[in-house]
């Protein structure tokens, strides 16, 4: 008996060079084979965006190349894409700035779900104010000019001055800049502030315009007084009213 069990032991020693890898080994070819069989809850890569695809309107898609579905949670498709908003009807949104307009690199990481493509739909904003020119689901807010950042929908630049080309918030600020021969253009809303008009100057006025200044569609009310007494005023396009709102 006690030869057996010392037999045993020479054999043990005799090969633990052999068994002990074996030991080691097993768990981990468990690990590696249950991480094979286990798809990641969510993947990741990037997706390139060319000048092509400003236009818009589903030009790009994104799809997933790592095995299995993946796209939707609760609250529809989701995607980590800077500047964008994706929804259910596999749709992500992605505001295009002016620095941004050529050929791009994005990351995005999508949750694990349905499907497993998503259409990429982009919103040019050509001068970086953060409106798009094509409304619909790039927003309700048109941007009327998408080359002029001062010029956007319930911007608070309604005086557009020529010479010298400028944008203002205040009439007299304007006036007060102007050229002895300068147009001035006014937004169909109204524009708080007296204006005294009081230097020898010939300003021309036309009043109404609309959101990009294009052409006279209402009226401009300036809530305050208005005097000229030196100079013309001539109102060459729209309608200009003088009536105090605001006391
Ligand atoms: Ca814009
Ligand atoms: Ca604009």
């Amino acid at each position: 008996m006690e030869k057996e069990r010392y037999e045993k032991f020479r054999l043990i020693r005799k090969y633990k060079y052999f068994f002990v890898p074996i030991l080691i080994l097993i768990p981990v070819v468990v690990v590696i084979r249950y991480s094979l069989l286990t798809l990641p809850s969510s993947v990741s890569g990037l997706v390139t965006i060319a000048p092509s695809d400003t236009e818009g309107l589903g030009g790009v898609s994104v799809t997933t190349n790592a095995g299995g579905n993946y796209t939707t949670g609760e609250n529809g498709l989701y995607a980590l894409i800077p500047h964008a908003i994706c929804n259910e009807n596999d749709n992500c949104i992605i505001t295009v700035s002016k620095d941004r307009y050529k050929t791009h690199t994005e990351g995005f990481e999508l949750a694990e779900g349905e499907g497993k493509t998503i259409n990429v739909k982009l919103c040019p904003d050509n001068d970086n104010d953060n409106f798009s020119a094509l409304g619909g689901e790039c927003g309700a807010d048109i941007d009327c000019d998408d080359n002029d950042p001062n010029i956007y929908p319930g911007s608070s630049l309604t005086v557009k001055l020529d010479p010298p080309f400028s944008f203002h918030s205040v009439i007299q600020n304007a006036y007060v800049s102007s050229h002895p021969t300068s147009t001035m253009q006014l937004r169909d809303v109204v524009i708080p502030g007296d204006v005294s008009m009081d230097s020898t100057k010939d300003v021309t006025v036309k009043s109404g315009r609309d959101c990009d200044y294009g052409t006279s569609v209402g009226t401009t009310t300036i809530d305050g007084d208005m005097s000229v007494s030196k100079g013309k005023i001539i109102i060459a396009d729209g309608t200009l009213k003088v009536e105090k709102i605001n006391p």
